[in-house]
């Protein structure tokens, strides 16, 4: 599979150089006019101005504003990746209320991917010669530390040309305690046998009395941002994601938008923010109500306002139906997520999205909403495609 992967300024985005907000800002609510005039001159917006987007009930306001600094950003550019998820194990020892997709080892519906099995996985639905894979697992109280090196040392062999996004932060912080390793240390060993980059999972909300309730038993909200700190340092770069829709309330969230733009103020090594709306089938909060479509757009647009530091802001399709991300995609998002194949943490809780979806597929709601089509690579390279190859560009 002939491909040509060269290592460009990370992080490159796109030339802004269109710009379809030809209207001017227009709100009855008079609290979000000073708002617009600090987003207009390109100022920092502040905890409370946070908070009064998310009291705010002018969507289209806010949309507005949070299109303006996207098409500022990015044009008219949306962008797309052809990608895979893997999901070693889903045993894991944490038990999060908010999960469906754990298990506890040895009862019903628990697995554990042998690596043969693993590496099987990654080539089945390989056709459209994905550049990407997402890899995720449960919190194994027993595969020692080897297994994950070996896993992504097989993966390399294997796919040599496949970018390796694996590991929550959550994950790493785990493994380095099994391996008795420094969290650094278990970073270096990770790069060293092949990760690329890490996913932003496992954020969640990073204030301490919604985690209490939500995933009492993960890294706590500095440890998990320490954690990403200690990645980029290394020269893995992440994204970060935001679990919304269930305890938490609207400091909560502003909170902690402004934990992660803090970080990415010292470091500069987060790619993309994705807001991830909670799911409850199946789950210990099973009882709460699913986000609504309004919840999820003011998601991607107060978090591309907030988040001045960020390149991109992601409308994960499979979370928020691939409707609503279409129209995220005028709202603040400049990316949908890829073709995923194979989604599991939200189909245990529910989701009614399809499990994947093809390259045409994700070129036409794209389209449909107006915009551009750039398929990219993990680190927003565009990638040109023959049949079944691909060329990074540089
Ligand atoms: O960390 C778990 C969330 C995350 C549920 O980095 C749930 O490109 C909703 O992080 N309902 C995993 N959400 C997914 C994730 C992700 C997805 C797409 C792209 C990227 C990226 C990262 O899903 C978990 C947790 O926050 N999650 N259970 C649930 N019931």
């Amino acid at each position: 599979m002939p491909n040509t992967i060269e290592t460009l300024p990370p992080n490159a985005i796109s030339e802004p150089a269109f710009a379809s907000n030809r209207h001017s800002f227009q709100t009855d609510d008079a609290r979000l006019k000073p708002i617009a005039d600090k987003v207009l001159g390109g100022e920092r917006l502040s905890f409370d101005e946070g908070v009064t987007l998310y009291r705010s009930g002018d969507i289209l306001a806010i949309g507005w504003l949070a299109n303006h600094v996207r098409e500022r950003m990015h044009g008219n550019v949306a962008y797309f990746n052809v990608n895979r998820h893997i999901n070693p194990t889903n045993v894991c020892v944490a038990a999060c209320r908010l999960c469906a997709f754990g298990r506890k080892k040895d009862t019903a519906g628990a697995y554990t991917m042998a690596l043969e099995e693993a590496w099987q996985t990654a080539a089945s639905g390989y056709t459209e010669a994905v550049t990407e894979f997402h890899i995720v697992g449960g919190l194994h109280p027993d595969l020692p530390f080897q297994y994950f090196l070996d896993l992504i040392r097989g993966l390399k062999e294997r796919f040599p040309q496949v970018h390796l996004k694996a590991f929550t932060m959550v994950e790493v912080a785990f493994l380095a305690k099994r391996a008795k390793l420094s969290i650094e240390d278990t970073l270096i060993k990770m790069k060293e046998a092949g990760v690329d980059s890490l996913p932003g999972g496992g954020a969640e909300i990073f204030a301490d009395r919604v985690r209490h309730i939500i995933c009492d038993h993960k890294i706590d909200g500095d440890q998990w941002l320490d954690t990403a700190r200690l990645a980029h340092k290394v020269g893995l770069r992440s994204n970060a994601t935001m679990l919304y829709g269930h305890v938490e309330n609207e400091e909560d969230r502003v909170d902690h938008l402004i934990r992660l733009r803090a970080v990415q103020d010292d470091t500069g090594g987060f790619q993309t923010y994705i807001p991830l709306a909670f799911h409850p089938d199946n789950t210990a909060l099973e009882h709460l109500p699913r986000t609504t479509g309004l919840l999820d757009i003011k998601q991607i647009a107060i978090g591309r306002l907030m988040l001045d530091n960020f390149s991109h802001v992601k409308a994960y399709w499979q979370m928020m139906s691939p409707k609503i991300a279409q129209i995220a995609l005028r709202f603040g998002a400049d990316d949908i997520d890829g073709t995923v194949i194979e989604e599991k943490i939200y189909h245990d809780a529910g989701a009614t999205t399809p499990q994947g979806m093809r390259r045409e597929e994700l070129i036409r709601l794209i389209r449909e909403a107006g915009r551009e089509p750039v398929e990219r690579d993990t680190m927003y390279r565009p990638v040109t495609r023959t049949e079944n190859s691909f060329t990074v560009a540089v």
